[in-house]
């Protein structure tokens, strides 16, 4: 009850915060995008992570006003850096839910009109399961923001209970492959065939690839072996405060 208190609170002050996690390109180290991640802050100051509201979130409904609210804050963030002369591409999550939203499509659409945001800046990250929802209803209105130049990414891709028949079913971008196969590729010959497999099918079918969780420099050497070139993880950065990942990342020139 405290957290859902807190929750409302939150979204009733526009208070809910936007964590950034840097993306780069493994070769030159440059960076490639970013990945926003919500946070709550507590009312001593703490910081809730989202694994402790967002399945509240979902039970509630509140997840519809959180997700526009992340939405908004992105795009936001996006457009400001774009202005400030670096174009940085803003990976937001979105939970199933949100596409039984009739009008999740025009949320979208208008959160990009406020900023004036191209939408090739913008990437909804969804996981296998969100898509088994409601799958035509999904696909359509997937394929819409597709037409649009936004880019969908599949997210935690290799833990779900999809088939591959997703891969062509859905209007996808990007693959991002699940931070558990990155933390054993090292000492799992088996975790490492899949990471292996996984590159060689986004090549293949044209997809971008982005791993997850890359924790150390071991990892991101394998990652780079096996053709990997885009990634993000604690060896690059946690998920930073707005201000931070400003101050680090975007040129205030
Ligand atoms: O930031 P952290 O690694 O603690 O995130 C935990 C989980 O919460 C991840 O699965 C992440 O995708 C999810 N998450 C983070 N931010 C959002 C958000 O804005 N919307 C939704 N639906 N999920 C989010
Ligand atoms: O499900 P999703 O991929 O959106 O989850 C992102 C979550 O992963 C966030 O909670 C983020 O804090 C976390 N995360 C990001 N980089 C790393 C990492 O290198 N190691 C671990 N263990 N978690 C990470
Ligand atoms: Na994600
Ligand atoms: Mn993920």
């Amino acid at each position: 009850f405290a957290i859902e208190r807190q929750l409302k609170r939150a979204l009733d002050d526009h208070a809910l915060e936007v964590f950034y996690q840097p993306k780069h390109n493994l070769i030159t180290g440059a960076l490639a995008g970013a990945e926003g991640l919500v946070r709550l802050r507590a009312e001593d100051g703490t910081i809730i992570p989202p694994d402790n509201f967002i399945p509240l979130a979902e039970e509630t409904g509140l997840i519809h006003p959180l997700g526009e609210q992340v939405l908004d804050q992105c795009c936001a963030a996006a457009s400001r850096w774009l202005k400030q002369g670096s174009p940085v591409k803003v990976g937001v999550n979105i939970a199933a839910l949100q596409f039984s939203n009739s009008g999740f499509f025009d949320t979208v659409t208008r959160a990009l009109k406020k900023y004036d945001l191209p939408a090739e800046l913008l990437e909804l990250e969804v996981t296998e399961s969100a898509l088994m929802h409601d799958f035509d209803e999904t696909r359509n209105i997937l394929q819409k923001l597709s037409d649009i130049g936004v880019s969908i990414s599949l997210d935690d891709f290799g833990t779900g209970y999809s088939s591959l028949s997703y891969l062509r079913f859905f209007p996808l971008g990007v693959l991002k492959v699940d931070r558990s196969f990155v933390k054993d590729m090292l000492s799992d010959g088996q975790a490492r065939s899949i990471v292996d497999a996984i590159i060689h099918l986004a090549r293949s079918m044209h997809l971008e690839l982005v791993a997850e969780g890359i924790e150390t420099k071991a990892q991101l050497d394998a990652l780079r072996d096996l053709g990997c070139q885009e990634g993000q993880g604690y060896y690059y950065s946690k998920p930073l405060p707005v201000a931070e990942f400003e101050s680090r990342y975007v040129n205030m020139a």
